[in-house]
């Protein structure tokens, strides 16, 4: 019973191939590094200079497929070997796929500095290989035949002898599923495409009607510990449903509009970039922001307006709806009207003077203001329909959230921040509050000493309005006395409407109440 036996090693190499395609699917799903891709940069980095030059003056631009095809070779023979010691020494198997896991974890690791991204994608792999090498030693007769003793009856366990058909069911089945792994892993794509290069080499259109710059005296982003009037881009607030960053390629990258329109079009990015371009101000807010959070930003966008994408694309009557698709299929819908109602809706590319950062949509993400963002704010965006609104619910209201998604008229108090103690004296109070396309009109606090049945609400002062979109910052200068106090903030819109004290959650169409704090003023 020395001899090793051809289907144990071909179980071993099937299952480590499953292993290495399962991993290259799962790290392409997660857009980490492939461990194989990992392993090989490892091994260029640790490689001796001098060998690095030799293989590629030997192997020219070919070495890098080269090596990863070699690694490709070392695993698969490093499979064989773990699957003919399997049966003798079951604990080969474990060692194997652990030293694997090791190996490919680390490398990972040291690529991309993102630990638990590297051990889970590999174990998830390495645990798929070592299920399918069980399931084929198995096929393949685990138990030896007896050796020696009473010879077994038919029908005793032992008497497993290899069960050809299941064996070659089973590796058939690896082996598909392995391929199949590696064609989903390319079909992810965009692996190697790099965001941080597109974004810096991509020219953003210039806008017919610029902005002029923000004027610091528009702001008060004096006051210590206010939010800025425009939110910086690495600041703004990220909420979506990718696991990962999607990294799209801006080259292949297609925008497509569709539906019930009577040209359906399709453009590239350099089409959109050629079209008139316009700048706006818009504040951008998310359903799901509970009253004071912060899930609200400011920013300046620029796009394509909406309503001209529309007019080439020719929408036909009784197309209600306007649905907004991304590259990983996540949708919004709102209503046509809103779309062409004169507000500054559009086909943003730019954020804040650059192309839209990649955790933020790039390279392109529907703009409509007024709207939270789960009805309106596509980011990597790849397709615009034209549809009924009985026709289609998006992604989040068959999720319980409300089909129509205007922004509520919020406030929020920044400072004082309630966990510190605050010094008896001037004390700014101040924040910043919207309403969605209604602007602000006027913010009031109200600073209530503990045990007080009411106080006066004070009139802030705000900042300017950049646009009827965006919101306001605004403050009250405070005397502090020593003492307990709630403060609490309303706003009122542009139409005169406001804030009600009644409390909703945030679910389904946005949370309401006043934003209250308890603060403690030192003796
Ligand atoms: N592709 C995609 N776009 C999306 C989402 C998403 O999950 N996927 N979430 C939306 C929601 S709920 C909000 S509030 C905004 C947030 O945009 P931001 O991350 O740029 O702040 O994006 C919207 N666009
Ligand atoms: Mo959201």
């Amino acid at each position: 019973m020395n001899r090793i036996r051809p289907l144990d090693v071909l179980s071993g190499l099937l299952a480590f191939a499953l292993t290495a395609s399962v991993a290259e699917l799962v790290a392409a799903a997660v857009t980490i590094v492939s461990p194989r891709v990992a392993v090989g940069d490892t091994v260029i980095r640790l490689a001796p200079a001098a060998a690095v030059h030799f293989a590629t003056r030997t192997f020219g631009t070919n070495d890098k497929p080269l090596l990863l095809a070699v690694i490709v070779v070392i695993t698969l023979g490093f499979g064989a070997l773990i699957g003919g010691l399997a049966r003798r020494r079951p604990e080969a198997s474990v060692a194997g796929f652990a030293l694997w896991w090791a190996v490919c974890a680390a490398a990972v690791w040291a690529d991309q500095t993102q630990p638990a991204a590297a051990i889970a994608v590999t174990g998830v792999a390495a645990a798929a290989g070592w299920g399918a090498l069980r399931l084929l030693l198995t096929r393949a007769g685990l138990e030896a035949p007896a050796e020696s003793g009473a010879p077994t009856l038919p029908g005793d366990p032992r008497q497993r002898t290899p069960d050809r058909r299941a064996f070659l069911g089973f590796a058939a089945a690896s082996a598909g599923a392995s391929v199949a792994a590696v064609v989903g892993a390319r079909r992810l794509g965009g692996r190697d495409v790099d965001v941080a290069v597109e974004r810096q080499t991509i020219a953003l259109p210039k806008p017919k009607n610029p902005l002029p710059p923000v004027a610091s005296s528009a702001a008060l982003d004096a006051v210590t510990g206010i939010s800025p009037l425009v939110t910086p881009n690495g600041a703004f607030y990220r909420i979506d449903t990718a696991l990962s960053v999607p990294r799209v390629d801006v080259q292949t990258w297609r925008l497509k509009i569709k539906g019930m329109v009577e040209h359906p079009q399709e453009f590239t990015y350099a089409d959109l970039a050629a079209m008139d371009a316009v700048e706006a101000d818009a504040t951008m807010t998310c359903v799901s922001n509970e009253v004071g959070d912060e899930l609200v930003g400011n920013a300046r966008w620029l796009g394509i307006p909406l309503p001209a994408l529309l007019a080439r694309a020719g929408v036909k009557p009784g197309a209600t709806q306007v649905i907004g698709r991304s590259v990983d299929g996540f949708t919004v819908g709102f209503p046509t009207e809103v779309a062409l109602d004169g507000r500054a809706s559009m086909v943003a590319l730019g954020m804040n003077g650059e192309a839209l950062p990649a955790e933020h949509g790039f390279p392109a993400r529907l703009l409509v203001p007024g709207l939270y963002g789960y009805v309106s704010a596509t980011k990597w965006l790849a397709e615009i329909e034209l549809t009924t609104l009985e026709a289609f619910d998006a992604y989040w209201i068959p999720r319980g959230w409300a089909k129509f998604g205007p922004i509520k008229t919020q406030s929020r108090i920044d400072v004082p921040i309630p966990a510190r103690q605050v010094v008896p004296g001037r004390v700014p109070i101040a924040g910043v509050a919207w309403g969605g396309i209604r602007s602000i009109s006027k913010v009031e606090v109200r600073v209530l000493p503990a045990g007080a049945k009411d106080a006066p609400w004070l009139t802030a002062r705000l900042s300017d309005a950049l646009s009827q979109s965006t919101w306001r910052q605004w403050v009250v200068d405070w005397d502090a006395q020593p003492g307990e106090y709630d403060i609490a903030v309303r706003a009122t819109d542009g139409t005169g409407a406001t804030q009600t004290p009644d409390i909703a959650d945030v679910a389904p169409d946005g949370a309401t109440g006043w934003h209250t704090i308890h603060v403690r003023v030192k003796a």
